[in-house]
């Protein structure tokens, strides 16, 4: 799958581009049939993710559930999330020679649940250099406004770096941190709202502005999104992650592939551990 120049050139200028046809259907359902017994707890694996933000029985219904690192519990997340597709397409749209699995995320958004904040994922990646993400974000079920879509500004990737936003799970205006931003670059956003079928995506540089609201209708948002880094990637020489710097070795900066995998890279190589390209054909739908 390689994008073709018109869809490079939109994602230059406004910072990310939709496909409405990205996963298999029948696929995407099959992974959003994970998210009840993942939630719960359940998984395959017998590994935690490394972060597990919503739990069945302890935390409010009207939070957007969240895992981190889907694909260490369970091989249906993995399968989308460490896929070479998603890897080749991330180092395309980055200019990179291959890209690696940064962090993914199991997003569940059910009817009554509240929004996520604006933000910038680059500012929650200053622990490794380059420090920039690539992001693939997957709607499961299909997607509408009023259903808290995720939500982009377009162009906003020109406008700099800014730090991690104040709240990001259910906050009381989740434009607060968007608006002081645009505010301070002398910019007025618009928004452009990401409704696709089930299986579509959408890619988005690290620095676009992005966030959704609240779900307002009577189907679930399930989600999921890998954010890809370089192949390239090191660990930062001094800023720590309290997470993902414990998969880093004592004295190297080096990024070990059993945790952060090269899912795709120019020159041929993907970790040894991942399922060969040739078993991702029944996954995606359609050729970008
Ligand atoms: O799904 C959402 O609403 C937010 C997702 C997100 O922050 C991301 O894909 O980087």
């Amino acid at each position: 799958m390689i994008l073709n120049a018109t869809k490079l050139e939109q994602f230059h200028r406004d910072g990310f581009i939709i496909i409405d046809n990205f996963l298999d259907p029948a696929f995407a359902q099959s992974a959003a049939d994970r998210f009840a017994p993942l939630f719960r707890g359940e998984f395959p694996t017998g590994l935690y993710p490394d972060e597990w933000n919503w739990r069945e029985g302890r935390d409010p219904d009207n939070l957007t559930r969240q895992i981190c690192n889907g694909w260490k519990s369970d091989p249906t997340i993995a399968a989308v999330t460490l896929s070479a597709t998603i890897g080749q397409l991330c180092a395309q749209l980055g200019g990179w020679p291959g890209a690696r699995i940064g962090q993914d995320n199991v997003l569940w958004k059910p009817p009554g649940a509240a929004a996520l904040g604006f933000h910038q994922d680059d500012s929650y990646c200053k622990w490794i250099t380059p420090p920039n993400y690539i992001t693939c974000w997957i709607g499961l079920d299909a997607t509408s406004a009023k259903g808290g879509t995720l939500e982009y500004v377009p162009g906003s990737h020109k406008w700099g770096d800014f730090p991690p936003i104040r709240q990001f799970h259910a906050p009381d205006d989740y434009h607060e941190a968007l608006k002081m931003a645009a505010a301070e670059v002398g910019q007025v956003p618009e928004f452009v709202k990401v409704e696709v079928p089930a299986g579509g995506c959408a890619f988005h540089a690290g620095g676009t502005w992005h966030g959704s609201g609240a779900n307002n209708s009577t189907q679930p948002r399930r989600s999921i999104v890998a954010h890809c880094i370089s192949s390239d990637a090191k660990f930062h020489p001094t800023n720590v992650s309290y997470i993902y710097n414990r998969y880093k070795r004592h004295n190297s900066l080096n990024m070990d592939e059993d945790f952060f995998p090269v899912l795709w890279a120019e020159d041929g190589h993907r970790t040894a551990w991942l399922d060969p390209v040739g078993n991702e054909k029944k996954i995606f739908a359609s050729k970008a």
